[in-house]
């Protein structure tokens, strides 16, 4: 679809694009429709930008990168569409391979994410080689399905944009879970170690930048100050503050 460059949701619009296209393509899930859905809903009430306590928790999953032995980006349907090459380019930035892991899981869709990835510019996808996969044993859906190479060994994963079942099972193994998700009530974010409550279009290059001015004395230090609870708590309070603004606006406007 062309998109006017003057409407006034143009990039949005654009953003949309990109998942429709992945849609029509084979690799995006309609769930994933709907969870962009969901995610544009919080996006919009946290001001569609990169709010303070979210920067604060993207430092904190640079520290974490910086600390980890083995790394691991978790990659969906959904982010591949939207942010490839960012995904690629933190990857290869911190060292951390990428590994397609999916809820609504078919070889095809992975044969397919992995495609995206290596035409965004990856030279190695995790995940896709049968010879491989093995079974996280305390999680029954797909998302079990990991490569002994990436997240079955992993001492830090990111996980972009899901809600449900995977981090708390991570977790119960032993790994750190770094969670990038717009709704700072889900399951995911409630659970993870630390939740970037912002859009994957805008923090994952974020993510790289801290990582290359992070060193690990000052990634020590990060972490060791930071307390998830105290951000997502940070982030409810800033919903709160602008809904009361936008409601002081919309009241002076009648
Ligand atoms: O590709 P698959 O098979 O692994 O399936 C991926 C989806 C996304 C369909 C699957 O993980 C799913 O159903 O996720 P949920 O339960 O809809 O959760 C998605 C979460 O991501 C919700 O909390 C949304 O608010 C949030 N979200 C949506 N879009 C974005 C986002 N967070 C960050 N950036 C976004 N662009």
């Amino acid at each position: 679809m062309k998109i006017p460059p003057d409407h006034p949701r143009a990039e949005a619009l654009k953003i949309r694009e990109r998942l429709v296209r992945g849609f029509e393509d084979g690799y995006v899930v309609p769930q994933g429709l709907i969870a962009q859905g969901r995610g544009e809903v919080f996006d919009y009430l946290i001001g569609e930008k990169t709010i303070p306590p979210a920067r604060e928790a993207i430092k904190a999953a640079a520290a974490a990168f910086k600390l980890a032995e083995h790394p691991v980006i978790s990659v969906n349907g959904n982010t591949a569409a939207l942010c490839p090459e960012d995904l690629v380019e933190l990857s290869e930035v911190t060292g951390a391979p990428l590994e397609v892991n999916l809820f609504h899981r078919t070889e095809d869709r992975v044969e397919k994410i992995a495609e995206t990835l290596r035409e965004a510019g990856a030279d190695r996808v995790l995940g896709a080689d049968p010879e491989h996969l093995v079974r996280l044993p305390n999680l029954s859906s797909h998302r079990a399905v990991v490569d002994d190479r990436g997240i079955y060994r992993a001492d830090v994963v990111l996980v972009p944009l899901e809600d449900g079942d995977r981090t708390r099972a991570l977790k119960e193994l032993g790994k750190t879970v770094v969670a990038i998700d717009l709704n700072p009530l889900s399951r995911t974010a409630r659970d993870a170690d630390i939740t970037i409550v912002d859009n994957v279009v805008r923090c994952v290059r974020k993510i790289t930048r801290e990582y290359e001015r992070m060193d690990p004395d000052r990634a020590k230090g990060v972490l060791r100050e930071y307390d998830n609870g105290r951000v997502l708590a940070r982030v409810l309070d800033h919903i709160r503050e602008r809904l009361r603004v936008l409601a002081d606006e919309a009241a002076g406007a009648t």
